[in-house]
């Protein structure tokens, strides 16, 4: 635990993160210095309102001045071989994250939940459920709420409940979960990664300073992988699996079985749930689980599953236009997500391919090929945007016909021309939006208003009448 008041510290990074961290920090009495690579006009606007509490911050390109620091703090989408960290660590400097920072001042429990994908429908099922049961708590970390912007909130609550990511877990030091949930285990974020084991460990930190009457709830297919890395579990453990029939939480088609001791049989019938899809059915299996440990009712805690309504941007069902279903997808930000989309897409009446997948973005490292059956099996036809357009083309064109296209709402056009009734017109990226959009949800929106203008157009009678658009490129 590291005292603060009249400490200098150093904060890299001023998006949200950086900010959180320094308020606290401030608050706590400590002389703050940060420095962003950028220079932009939200950046400088932070900064104005932190220098005018005393903080000194620098903006911009220019080699910025570490000064005479006592600790570093550093946001998660730094990486650890930045230069400026790099000088931290040989001056000797102790770096935290801003998750450990807040964790540190937290006042309450914590509920960690990583995983590849699923961690944000996961905290808020988790979050749901506690307060179902007159729990007390707050959703924060990667769900886009800073752990440094709720630690003042925390003497209130019973559990602090927490999206963490492995870029937040790459910084901690004393972060213990008391129950810390592992969704899954596939490739993403490779271009900060050498390869799938230097992520996974990152990931496995989450288990790192638990206590053996702490709680891990895993899948067990990442449980096998991490297995494998040697990695050490000290807590008591509870698997699940959708695939998996010897994990303690399984699937039987729809039903939710239990092998726990004094807890089994089935727990939870899909039927009942909005959440469909096997990938759900895991992220439903593991908030049994939490709620399990925290010995709340089963009864309550199913009311409050059926009842769960899918946040926005996941598998979320836009809009139907003549028989042709909009599905915006775009916190799909890699290929294991959009795996997942495509299988919980409805099938077409004949056994063939419905489905026009618009995808692409910023490159995070993939092997796009991976999905290429499943393509072959369930995909009509791609339209390749962004960035990674052309790479994608090259892994996908083997399984589907692809289309480049410029923009995100010139490939809404083209698929709604080609669709016919029994489609579905699928925005799953398998990419980040950084190289176009804002972020995933601005992407997101760009797709609803793409697919409501062309609600206007059929209304006004003439979408079917207007000549094929040709946005496409090639
Ligand atoms: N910056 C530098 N130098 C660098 C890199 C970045 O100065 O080398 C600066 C940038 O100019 C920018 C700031 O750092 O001004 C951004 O910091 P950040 O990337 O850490 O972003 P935050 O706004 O602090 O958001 C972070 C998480 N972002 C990342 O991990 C990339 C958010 O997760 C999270 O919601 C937020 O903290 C609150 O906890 C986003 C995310 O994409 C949603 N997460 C990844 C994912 O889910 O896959 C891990």
């Amino acid at each position: 635990m590291f005292a603060l008041n009249g400490k200098r510290v150093l904060v890299v990074g001023l998006g949200l993160s950086g900010r959180a961290a320094a308020d606290l920090l401030l608050s706590r009495g400590a002389r703050v210095r940060v420095v962003d690579g950028a220079d932009t006009e939200d950046l400088r606007q932070a900064a104005q309102a932190l220098r005018a509490r005393g903080a000194v911050v620098q903006l911009g390109e220019a080699a910025p001045d570490i000064g005479q620091c006592d600790l570093a703090v550093v946001s998660p989408g730094v990486p650890g071989g930045q230069r400026l960290l790099r000088q931290c660590v040989e001056r000797g400097l102790p770096v935290i994250g801003e998750l450990e920072l807040g964790f540190q001042q937290a006042r309450c429990l914590c509920l960690g939940i990583t995983g590849t994908n699923g961690k944000t429908t996961t905290t808020e099922l988790v979050a749901r459920v506690l307060r179902h049961c007159q729990r007390q708590t707050i959703e924060a970390g990667n769900i886009g709420r800073p752990l440094c912007a709720v630690a003042d909130q925390t003497a209130q609550l019973d559990f602090l409940t927490l999206e963490v990511s492995s870029f937040q877990l790459e910084t901690t030091h004393f972060f213990r979960p008391v129950v810390a949930v592992f969704l899954n285990l596939t490739p993403d974020h490779l271009d900060r990664y050498a390869n799938m084991d230097e992520y996974a460990r990152a990931k496995a930190r989450i288990f790192l300073n638990q206590q053996p009457f702490d709680w891990a709830v895993i899948q067990s297919e990442a449980l096998a992988r991490l297995r494998a890395l040697n990695v050490p579990i000290p807590a008591k453990i509870i698997t699940f699996s959708a695939a998996n029939r010897n994990a303690d939480l399984w699937l039987d088609r729809t039903l939710i079985i239990s092998r726990l001791e004094g807890w089994s049989g089935p727990v939870l019938d899909m039927r009942q749930c909005r959440l469909q899809g096997p990938h759900n059915a895991e992220n439903l299996m593991a908030t049994l689980a939490v709620s399990r440990v925290l010995r709340l009712p089963l009864n309550e805690v199913a009311d409050s599953l059926h009842s769960y309504q899918p946040a926005p941007h996941r598998c979320e069902t836009v809009d139907i236009i003549n028989g042709v279903r909009y599905v915006n997808d775009s916190k799909a930000t890699n290929v294991d997500a959009v795996a997942k989309a495509i299988q919980a897409m409805p099938p077409a009446a004949v056994n063939e391919p419905n489905i026009w997948l618009i995808a692409g973005g910023k490159d995070k490292g993939f092997d796009y090929h991976e999905i290429g059956p499943l393509l072959a099996q369930r995909v009509k036809g791609a339209f390749l945007i962004g960035e990674t357009r052309h790479k994608i083309q090259a892994a996908w064109s083997l399984f589907t016909s692809c289309q480049l296209v410029e923009t995100l709402p010139d490939a809404v056009q083209i698929a709604a021309n080609q669709s016919v009734s029994g489609d579905v017109v699928l925005l799953s990226p398998a990419c980040s939006s950084f190289d176009q959009f804002q972020n995933y949800q601005h992407r997101g929106e760009v797709f609803r208003q793409a697919v409501a203008k062309l609600k206007n157009t059929t209304n006004s009678g003439c979408i079917f009448n207007r000549p094929q658009h040709n946005g496409a490129t090639k």
